[in-house]
């Protein structure tokens, strides 16, 4: 299972709004074939794990062990636990069961009906942790939310409310890494306007995150780096339904977080990186509506005014040293 994980992790950020699984298949304690979901249209790990297997006639004294329960529908592809009850196999060993309505329970249903003897629950914490987003958003209809920002050492995210570099090389890299694991990056209408920030991933090798503009009276315009064609934009608004390229206007009421929340849940968008601004953090904070945040602090910094840091007393999982950074790793339990 350990090994399904490591496959899984191949595909990293690249699966939206499916899940990252990994797959092997092993003959006589012996791994004969592995396979992981690249992407979302692609095949399933299982699929591509048997396919990989040169002998198939060993297939059926065979054991699979798949990180998440094998699908039960027919969506993009069809339905792996008929292809697993088809082969026959030995046993088929389970990390977690899968979160989908569409899926839940039922593929496990198949292999059994099947009279195919299924093990579960095997390294289940890491394998729901390997898919916390996915999990997030079937279980509580909603993205799961990480929060990104800097600070000074006396409390501001900017100097004077205009930009400020606090971050590094070490930590512009990091926080890119993390831009490509979430599906999408959110930011306020002030942040585009005032950082003009592309919000793509440059430093690392990694997908691009979908860019989410809140912008009511849609105030950002079009030549601001957050509408080049660089990733696909949308743009909660209060003005119109449109779409231009890469960049879709959303027409929402009130832009409050709730709707922004359930916007982004119709979006199918699993997870979100929140850019800021201060405002926007501070809404997500006091609604305790956020699972990690990062907070890159620079000590040897003192910026006297400017936009106050959000209100944040919690205590760090972690902290690490980066240059003249400490960064600050939270999670919510
Ligand atoms: C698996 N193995 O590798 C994946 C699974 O639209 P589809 O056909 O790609 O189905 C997507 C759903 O299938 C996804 O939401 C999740 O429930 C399951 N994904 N299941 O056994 C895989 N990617
Ligand atoms: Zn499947």
């Amino acid at each position: 299972m350990r090994r399904c994980i490591q496959l899984a992790r191949l595909a990293e950020g690249s699966t939206y709004p499916n899940p990252m699984v990994g797959s092997i298949v092993v003959y006589k304690g012996k791994i004969i074939g592995e396979g992981y979901h690249e992407r979302a249209g692609k095949a399933h790990a299982e699929i591509n794990a048997i396919n990989s297997v040169e002998d198939k006639s060993v297939l059926e004294e065979s054991e699979i062990f798949v990180s998440l329960e094998p699908c039960a529908h027919f969506g993009r592809t069809p339905p792996c636990a008929l292809r697993l009850a088809e082969i026959k196999f030995k046993r088929v060993i389970i990390g977690c069961t899968d979160p989908n309505e569409k899926v839940a329970g039922k593929g496990i249903e198949i292999l059994r009906a099947a009279g195919i003897s299924v093990t579960q629950g095997i390294l289940e914490e890491e394998c729901r942790e390997l898919n916390r987003r996915f999990f997030t958003y079937h279980q509580k209809k909603r993205p799961y939310i990480v929060l990104k920002w800097a600070q000074s050492s006396d409390g501001f995210i900017d100097q004077n409310h205009q930009p400020y570099q606090i971050g590094n090389a070490f930590t512009r890299q990091m926080v890119h890494r993390m831009r490509a694991e979430e599906q999408a990056i959110l930011v306020g209408k002030n942040t585009a306007i005032n950082d003009n920030p592309s919000l793509t991933v440059r430093e690392v090798a990694g997908r691009n995150p979908v860019r989410i503009l809140l912008d009511s009276k849609l105030a950002v315009a079009e030549n601001f780096k957050v509408f080049n064609d660089e990733a696909p934009t949308l743009v909660f608004n209060s003005v119109k339904n449109d779409e231009r390229g890469s960049v879709r206007f959303i027409k929402t009421e009130s832009l409050n977080l709730d709707e922004i929340i359930e916007e982004l849940y119709n979006n199918e968008i699993q997870s979100v990186m929140v850019e800021g601004g201060g405002h926007i953090l501070g809404n997500f904070i006091r609604r305790n509506l956020w699972d990690e945040a990062v907070n890159i602090k620079r000590p040897d910094l003192h910026l006297h005014s400017g936009t106050p840091a959000p209100d944040f007393p919690f205590s760090p999982l972690k902290t690490e040293i980066f240059g003249n950074n400490t960064v600050e790793f939270y999670r919510n339990k």
